[in-house]
């Protein structure tokens, strides 16, 4: 069989050539030390592309959201998040499980917004009744959602109404460089008003493993201790900061061809009857395609894929993913489409 076109994830790229050139060469010391001069030159790089005074290298994305949110709060407060947000729905309830953190979920709309006046009456009071609001936890770019980007003036809002009630805002930005790309902006200013930001390396970016929680001093402080807690502080880092700061530097440049190749996708899907995608999603690397519920499961079809060497995600009962990443070229988005279009 030919390679397999792999749409499950942007998670599945494989380290560039230059990243394994850099990882081989990699200046590396002890981490926990704080000796690690590649962990320290990849920390201070996303910090500042960031607009941030720090920042902490970690395995995960779901990592970096859970000391993240364990470093704002307080065990006990409630953490206000959207329904359909991977901090929710794919993390194993970590912040409450570990933190003692219960979730307040609201609903995301369809573009990943939540309704700011569903976030003003979510904020508790001093009802002794009520566990007190901790923290607003948003994503940009937003997963299930379909990658679909808040705006800067959409988080402004959010935001103010978080910071004037005293909270503290978390972004989980696993896929901010879609984000900036979409909105033609730099992510620093997506980063600013937020209190810290979660992105992750391993994505669109193709590094082999890990993100970046930034944020103020003070903040990466309590990030650095709570991610010894939960084992995350590694020793010899840098290998792996050796492919990161590569993702930084060259990949960004190259995200807007995955988004391309998710419209195109997205567009001839839609021709194929029985799939249909809202193209208003549509905005970076993902593509949610909704099945006739009067055909096969999602997960027959994504099985029938398979069986001609194409890799996606069932994302509900009549619901795929397509996610597209520099591993995926033109090529091989036809040939995906004709396989969608011939299957039973
Ligand atoms: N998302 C993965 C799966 O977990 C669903 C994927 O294939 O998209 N935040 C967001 C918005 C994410 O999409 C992900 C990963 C994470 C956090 C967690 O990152 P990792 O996988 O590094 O823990």
């Amino acid at each position: 069989m030919n390679k397999l076109i792999d749409l499950r994830s942007d998670t599945v790229t494989k380290p560039t050539p230059a990243m394994r050139e850099a990882m081989a060469h990699a200046e590396v010391g002890d981490d926990v030390y704080g000796e690690d001069p590649t962990v320290n030159k990849l920390e201070e790089t996303a910090a500042e592309i960031m607009g941030k005074e720090a920042a902490v290298f970690v395995p995960t994305g779901t990592m970096g959201n859970l000391v993240s949110i364990l470093s704002h709060c307080q065990r006990g407060q409630e953490v206000l998040l959207g329904d359909k947000s991977h901090v929710f729905f794919y993390e194993r309830g970590n912040a409450a499980v570990v933190g003692g953190l219960p979730y307040h979920p609201l609903p995301n709309d369809r573009f990943g917004m939540l309704d700011p006046q569903e976030v003003i009456n979510a904020v508790r009071g001093t009802d002794i009744h009520q566990p007190p609001t901790g923290l607003l936890c948003l994503e940009n770019t937003h997963n299930r959602c379909g990658g679909t980007v808040l705006s800067v003036s959409q988080l402004e809002t959010l935001c103010q109404i978080a910071h004037t009630r005293g909270l503290p805002v978390h972004l989980d930005g696993a896929r901010i460089f879609n984000a900036a790309l979409y909105l033609n902006c730099k992510v620093s200013e997506i980063a600013a008003e937020v209190d810290s930001v979660q992105f992750c390396l391993s994505k669109g970016l193709g590094a082999p493993v890990g993100s970046l929680v930034v944020g103020r001093q003070a903040f990466i402080g309590r990030v650095r201790a709570n991610r010894k807690m939960v084992g995350g502080s590694m020793r010899q880092a840098g290998v792996l900061a050796a492919a990161g700061l590569i993702a930084l530097a060259d990949m960004p440049l190259r995200l807007y061809e995955d988004h391309l190749n998710a419209q195109y996708l997205a567009e001839n899907l839609n021709l194929i009857p029985g799939v249909e995608v809202d193209m208003a999603t549509v905005q970076t690397n993902i593509v949610m395609a909704d099945l006739d519920p009067a055909g096969p499961v999602a997960a027959h079809w994504s099985a029938q894929l398979k069986k001609v060497g194409v890799l996606v995600n069932a994302m509900g009962l009549y619901r795929l993913r397509f996610v597209t990443h520099y591993d995926v070229s033109r090529a091989e988005i036809e040939t995906t489409l004709k396989a969608m279009a011939h299957l039973e």
